[in-house]
């Protein structure tokens, strides 16, 4: 039972990779740990990742600096700064970071904050709270040193000011129509959100978004939510999610994954009980994306989606998730 696992089973991926999760395969050149991480800039992540844990660091530091990398570079537009922003011109950001000891820490609609993957895990180990948003959280990033940039910060009544040039232009593009359509597997919505198993056994996950593209101001979404976009309870596993973040608020997606795992589901079928769910309660599949990561203290891997076109990086190796659509 995975509930009653030793801290030496724990470990049992190094020596023996379990053999029932196919793409274990690809992480295995990493005896250092594991990394998995969601779409293709999961390759951007792990490499951050791997490079940590080859130095041995730990899961936390990997996936802090994993989904650092992606906050300075996404190419697509979905992590970070250079994002699209919401409806009104403004890039607000969301981020979270657990470890498996149950240690968390979150931020939500925080601007300018270069780093909210950093600024997460600051109210996580530097404060007495879970969740810090807006300019509060704008405000410890600057009492704590990490750098924010002040022309994104303020009350301006219309944004763009500080978007990237390719932000700002689809922006204005659309802007002329004004339509708000949630879509699926396209590059507006390409949450970095990361796992890492380390050689000593600990776990941790992070995420870190500009959540949709035009959303309202101040909207938040799953990622910044502990047991909604990440989740991470020793010695059972993780779980992490992309997509539309609503529908998996509904049902806390990642925690009920973890759940499963801890009832003695694989991950895989945690992946599959959870995405189901979602389904259950969202009601036309056809209309959202949601994608789902999963990691088990045994090094096993699974994933799922809503929707065909769902891809994740396992160590350095890129792969399709199986979907409940086709
Ligand atoms: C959100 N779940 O804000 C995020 C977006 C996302 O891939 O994951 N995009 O709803």
């Amino acid at each position: 039972m995975a509930g009653s696992l030793t801290a030496c089973q724990n470990k049992a991926w190094m020596a023996n990779p379990n053999p029932d999760a196919a793409s274990m395969s690809a992480g295995r050149n990493h005896m250092n740990g594991i990394t998995l991480s969601t779409w293709n800039h999961g390759l951007t992540a792990n490499r951050a990742g791997i490079g940590v844990l080859n130095g041995g660091g730990t899961a936390l530091d990997a996936v802090e600096s994993g989904c650092r990398a992606v906050e300075l570079d996404c190419p697509d537009m979905t992590v970070g700064l250079a994002s699209r922003p919401d409806r009104d011109g403004f890039v607000t950001l969301d981020a979270a970071i657990m470890t498996g000891e149950g240690r968390a820490g979150a931020v939500g609609f925080v601007r300018g904050v270069v780093h909210p993957i950093s600024l997460a895990r600051a109210v996580m180990e530097r404060t007495p709270h879970v969740l810090l948003v807006g300019a509060g959280a704008e405000q410890f990033a600057r009492e704590s040193g990490l750098e924010v940039q002040s022309e994104c910060q303020g009350c301006d009544a219309v944004g763009g000011a500080c978007l990237s040039p390719a932000a700002e232009r689809e922006w204005r593009a659309w802007l002329v129509e004004r339509q708000y359509r949630p879509r699926i597997n396209i590059e507006n919505h390409d949450t970095i959100s990361m796992l890492a198993l380390d050689k000593n056994g600990r776990m941790a996950a992070g995420s870190t978004t500009s959540g949709l593209a035009y959303k309202m101001h101040g909207r938040v979404g799953d990622s910044p939510i502990i047991g909604a976009g990440i989740f991470v309870d020793a010695p059972i596993g993780g779980a992490i999610c992309t997509g539309l973040g609503e529908t998996v608020l509904r049902t806390l997606g990642a925690h009920l994954a973890v759940e499963a795992m801890r009832h003695g589901m694989t991950p895989q079928e945690a992946c599959e009980h959870a995405i189901a769910r979602i389904i259950e309660k969202n009601g036309n599949s056809a209309e959202y994306q949601v994608g789902m990561l999963t990691l088990d203290f045994h090094g096993r891997v699974g994933a799922f989606a809503v929707q065909k076109g769902f891809t994740y990086a396992l160590g350095e190796s890129l792969h399709d998730a199986p979907s409940q659509l086709r």
